[in-house]
């Protein structure tokens, strides 16, 4: 065979792909299950690269020069397996298959061991861009061996979007199911940016008394500054756009319901098993779940909540302002959180991650690209082993510069009725961990009374238990 690299499943992820591949040189073999796919791939885009086009899996095997690349981009989960069983007997002993789809680490875990015992390589890759990435440049996360990277690496920097300074957003994250899994905590710190941004726009509407188009004004103004990201610009665009039926706000026009498809679910779920405290993640997966019940919404619309109090203009301005102080701070703390639970599972896998290059990748071609994440790396190059993104200097200072705002912007919402989970999550984290004493010690005096659960002291080693059914003396537990 004559290709590089391989692509089956071509629907609108695998169809930009295998142009993304060809557009940089490489000779890209294609097989879809329904022939006519890869038909029509030939004969829209043909012309923009060297393709050959298989109709059976053995004839796009043989497509392939050895050791054999072939990326997989079908639907995630059953499909993955199937066409996995499909090719797996068909290649030879290192040869390489790539699963670029949205799967779940477990299952690349899984897959990653069954097909190592049979001598192929798998790599569970994380791709973010979505379809217009995949085609002009993703955020590309690879887990598999190392050798297997060397293989395929080179391939994937020519696809990857480029970062700034020209360095591809791609690097090797760790063996097995590293790469899904960063790329499921990427999807986790979506979320919560979105939720944040959301609440932004919610105390500039209702509490600031903005318009959609003042507020994608102020957006834009942010976006200058250091929030520079493609979800502040998006969220502008979004904000000035007017429904050309109604002349309404689009966003007006929009059912407020947010729907879902799972990965900041399971970087909840997988979060919970590590025991991190994502709380800002978990309360944009939340408020998403909560804007989806009409049911509960519609049966509490009469509650009571306060009486508006509107400001003035320049109130309204000094009040914007704070938001964006609040903003910066709580993503702070989602990065924060995110960076932790990747750090936990790279302890648990064993994976190694290399955080700095996690934030260096995430820079260009993903959904949370941002200028914020060259100032993540930084901390991270300079030492691996930071404990926490709040204890590198800068944000440290950043954050404790925002704080007053942050606080006086909770405290409107509070006082305004509007919900902020997240800004409100992020504030509890940071105060909870700055807290020399935390209420945690009478939890544990309740636990050690109805459950004889024991308690450790402050003032000397062991394990204690009070009978409190009893004379109330300590007893060593
Ligand atoms: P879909 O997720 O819609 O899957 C469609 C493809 O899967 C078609 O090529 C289809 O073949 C094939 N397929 C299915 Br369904 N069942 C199959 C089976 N049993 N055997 C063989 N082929 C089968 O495609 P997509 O939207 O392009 O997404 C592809 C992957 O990329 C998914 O895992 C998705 O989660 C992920 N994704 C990622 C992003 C991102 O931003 N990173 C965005 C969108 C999707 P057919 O043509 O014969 O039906």
């Amino acid at each position: 065979g004559t290709a590089q690299i391989g692509v089956t499943g071509l629907a609108v992820m695998g169809r930009n792909l295998a142009r993304n591949f060809a557009r940089n040189g490489l000779t890209v073999a294609l097989h879809n299950r329904t022939v006519s796919k890869t038909r029509a791939l030939v004969d829209e885009f043909g012309a923009e690269g060297t393709f050959v086009p298989a109709e059976s899996a053995e004839e796009f095997v043989a497509a392939l020069e050895r050791p054999r690349r072939l990326v997989i981009m079908v639907k995630a989960g059953a499909a993955t397996d199937a066409v996995i069983e499909e090719f797996a007997p068909l290649l030879e002993e290192g040869d390489v298959i790539i699963d670029g789809g949205n799967a779940h680490f477990a299952d690349t875990r899984r897959r990653e061991k069954e097909l190592r015992e049979r001598g192929i390589h798998f790599v569970g890759v994380g791709i973010s861009g979505g379809e217009e990435g995949a085609l002009h440049g993703p955020s590309i996360m690879p887990g598999g061996s190392t050798e297997s990277y060397a293989s395929l690496g080179p391939l994937l920097e020519r696809i990857a979007a480029k970062a700034d300074d020209g360095t591809p957003c791609v690097a090797h994250i760790g063996p097995d199911g590293a790469g899904h899994f960063v790329k499921m905590v990427h999807n986790g710190i979506e979320y919560a940016d979105m939720q944040l941004i959301a609440e932004a726009y919610h105390l500039l509407r209702s509490v600031a008394g903005y318009s959609p188009a003042k507020i994608a004004e102020t957006f834009r103004t942010w976006n200058t500054g250091r929030l520079d990201s493609y979800l502040i610009d998006i969220t502008a665009e979004v904000l000035a756009h007017t429904d050309a039926d109604t002349g309404k706000p689009f966003v007006d026009i929009v059912a407020d319901q947010a729907e879902q498809k799972g990965t900041g679910r399971w970087t909840v779920q997988i979060a919970l098993d590590l025991g991190v405290p994502v709380s800002g993640i978990a309360e944009a997966v939340f408020a998403r779940s909560l804007s989806g019940h009409a049911g509960l919404r519609d049966a509490s619309q009469s509650l009571p909540g306060p009486t508006a109090a509107p400001l003035d203009e320049a109130e309204a301005a000094r009040f914007a302002d704070q938001v964006e102080q609040a903003l910066y701070a709580s993503k702070i703390v989602s990065y924060t959180q995110g960076f932790h639970q990747i750090q936990a599972g790279s302890e648990e896998y064993g994976w190694d991650i290399d955080l700095g290059s996690v934030a260096s990748l995430w820079r260009a071609g993903c959904i949370i690209r941002a200028a914020f994440l060259d100032r993540i790396r930084a901390p991270y190059d300079a030492r691996r082993d930071l404990p926490s993104l709040l204890s590198d200097k800068q944000f440290a200072e950043d954050i404790g510069a925002a704080q007053d705002d942050w606080r006086a912007v909770i405290a409107a919402a509070v006082g305004q009725g509007v919900p902020t989970p997240g800004f409100s999550a992020a504030l509890a984290y940071y105060d909870a961990l700055r807290a020399r004493r935390l209420p945690a010690a009478l939890t544990q005096g309740q636990r050690d009374f109805f459950g004889a659960h024991t308690y450790r002291r402050t003032d000397r080693e062991g394990s204690f238990h009070t009978l409190w059914g009893g004379d109330r003396s300590e007893v060593a537990g």
